[in-house]
């Protein structure tokens, strides 16, 4: 595998940052994971825009313009033959002292790695995920704020520790309000009478490429999406519910907290939009290959 690091490409052995990288001593940092398909990268302006938006919150300067990125991106993915892949773009503080001032930090590095992907389960995507609410609440927006993929991801780390020791895969985080936020990795979504419901930004969810996507499919269909705060209450008494990432795509929840949600079986909503979602991933993204 040859990866990329701020210009060059290196050996998977060779592939080393600084111990004195800001992202590795304070999380200080940013990152996308981008999916490519059948050899098209999906939504890639959509994960570099966001990536713009994450920099300026945080006060960091990206060495590399938007057409840099999308150069370098493809290039990685050239470089190691892939057609299918899973994209991970990295941008750190980059090299400073040990103290936390970002100042210190000369120029932000940028790493790409385009390998395969792990993906949950097939049985996940047939009969459904069982998932779980956890005790670690989602960041406060007032604190860091959830709509920046930031390197510092030890909150979601702990969610997911906690699903897992709950025997899950995935974790269901509240926000300190005790409304639904998202999970460690994925947005969420229900859908009751009809209506497809998901928590808006304010209440601690990233604004998921895949969610826009499912939005933007749900209302091709005459469905138009809500943005809802939604209560624990909300979620045990869905028809449907399912969870939406760039790595997960749309998988179906058919148990949380030991109830069953609707009648236990992915939902027609669900399934429809995951037919849709899977089509759209064949025929559009950014060619890596003329
Ligand atoms: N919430 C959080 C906290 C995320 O990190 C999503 C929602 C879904 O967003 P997208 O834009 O992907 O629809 C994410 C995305 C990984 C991995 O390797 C994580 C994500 C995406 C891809 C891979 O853990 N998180």
């Amino acid at each position: 595998m040859k990866i990329y690091i701020d210009g060059k490409f290196y050996n998977e052995r060779d592939a080393k940052i600084s111990v004195f990288d800001h992202g590795l001593l304070y999380g200080d940092g940013l990152f996308e994971g981008i999916r490519a398909y059948q050899g098209r990268i999906f939504k890639l302006k959509e994960h570099i825009d966001r990536l713009h938006c994450s920099a300026r919150s945080i006060l960091l300067r990206l060495p590399l313009t938007s057409r840099e990125l999308t150069a370098a991106i493809i290039a990685t993915c050239r470089q190691n033959r892939l057609r299918d892949a899973y994209i991970r773009l990295v941008v750190t503080r980059g090299i400073g002292t040990l103290g936390l001032n970002p100042n210190r930090c000369k120029r932000p590095s940028v790493i790409i790695i385009a390998g395969k992907i792990t993906l949950y389960p097939a049985a996940f995507y047939e009969r459904g995920m069982e998932i779980i609410t956890v005790p670690t609440t989602r960041n406060l927006h007032s604190a860091l704020n959830p709509a920046i993929k930031s390197l510092n991801y030890l909150n979601n780390v702990l969610a997911k520790i906690e699903a897992n020791n709950g025997g899950c895969e995935e974790a269901i985080m509240l926000n300190a309000e005790g409304f639904v936020a998202e999970c460690t990795g994925d947005n969420l979504f229900i859908v009751k009478d009809g209506r497809l419901l998901t928590p808006p930004l304010s209440a601690g969810a990233l604004y998921g490429i895949t969610r826009q996507v499912v939005m933007e499919l749900a209302a091709e269909t005459g469905r138009k999406a809500i943005e809802s705060n939604l209560t624990r209450y909300d979620l045990f008494n869905a028809d449907e519910c399912f969870l939406t990432g760039t790595a997960a795509e749309l998988v179906p929840v058919v148990k949380i907290d030991g109830r069953v949600i609707g009648n236990g079986k992915p939902g027609r909503v669900t399934r429809g939009l995951m037919a849709q979602y899977r089509a759209l991933t064949k025929v559009s993204g950014e060619p890596i290959y003329d």
